[in-house]
């Protein structure tokens, strides 16, 4: 059984908002709703677009609202307009390490996790998440994925994943481990000659971008998919740290990534 607790500002991987949250109780999951006004007052509400009822909701995120990994999955969600209820996974206090939750919903110990009651689904890892979500909701909401059915459409749809996966989140992750969570991690202080090498690479990934995006609007070609938004939520995090100033170097980048934090399924979960 999963503890169901609400973290403390060491969980929110944001230094901004660490810097404004002061310290709040742990909160049990069955009483958020009486305390929704404190995150409201704070600036905060943690409980919108989510479930404060755990209750019959057909789908149930294990995670931290905040954490980026399952900030990709909530976007998905919201584009599709569904609800879930989320099952805080406190990491700070290693929830994601304990027996149970490695045996029985995450074996690698990390957030999120998707359970679906309806199928008796449950799956880990947030872009296999979100492939999932877009493949049984095609056709509500904002179509995410084309089908494999459609051979050209689909080759360059999985041609953009991973170009995501293997010239962006890497770079991207490791400079957000540098700038935060090694600190928080207690493995040392940020390597800033490191930081300007990733930001290098990611510069020579960013003119790789440019080339793609000047003859196309998405990295899969004319439509929006699960490729372009699994960028948020790191891209997000890096760009106090010089990801803003990198991006306006490529005009097509830029436009692309300007369309990407504008949308409302990223303004719901970064709300
Ligand atoms: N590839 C995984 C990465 C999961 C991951 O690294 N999750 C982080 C939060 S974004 C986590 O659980 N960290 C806790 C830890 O490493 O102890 C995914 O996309 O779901």
């Amino acid at each position: 059984m999963i503890p169901r607790w609400w973290g403390t500002r060491d969980d929110v991987p944001d230094l901004h908002l660490n810097a404004t949250i002061p310290d709040l109780p742990l909160l049990p999951l069955g009483r958020i709703h009486h305390h929704r006004f404190i995150f409201i007052f704070f600036g905060l509400n943690l409980t919108k677009g989510i479930s404060p009822h755990p209750s019959n909701m057909t789908l149930k995120l294990y995670g931290f609202v905040h954490s980026t990994c399952t900030r990709r999955v909530r976007t998905a969600l919201a584009e599709k307009g569904l609800d879930v209820e989320i099952v805080p996974i406190d990491l700070a206090k290693g929830e994601q390490r304990t027996s149970s939750y490695l045996n029985d919903l995450q074996p690698f110990g990390k957030v999120p996790v998707l359970q679906d009651t309806e199928t008796g689904i449950q799956i880990y890892e947030s872009r296999a998440i979100t492939q999932y979500i877009a493949t049984k909701y095609r056709g509500q909401g904002t179509d995410l994925a084309p089908p494999e059915s459609d051979l050209k459409a689909f080759a360059y749809y999985q041609q953009a994943l991973s170009i995501e996966q293997s010239y962006f989140d890497p770079l991207a992750s490791q400079i957000a481990y540098e700038k935060v969570f090694k600190a928080r991690k207690g493995h040392g202080e940020t390597d800033e000659a490191r930081v300007q090498s990733l930001f290098s690479q990611l510069e020579l990934t960013l003119e790789g971008y440019e080339r793609v995006l000047s003859k196309q609007p998405y990295l899969a070609g004319q439509q929006l998919t699960l490729a372009d938004l699994a960028h948020l939520p790191y891209g997000v995090f890096i760009e106090p740290f010089g990801f803003t100033e990198l991006v306006s170097k490529f005009p097509h980048v830029q436009k692309w990534w300007e369309g990407l934090k504008a949308r409302e399924s990223w303004k719901k979960v970064t709300a």
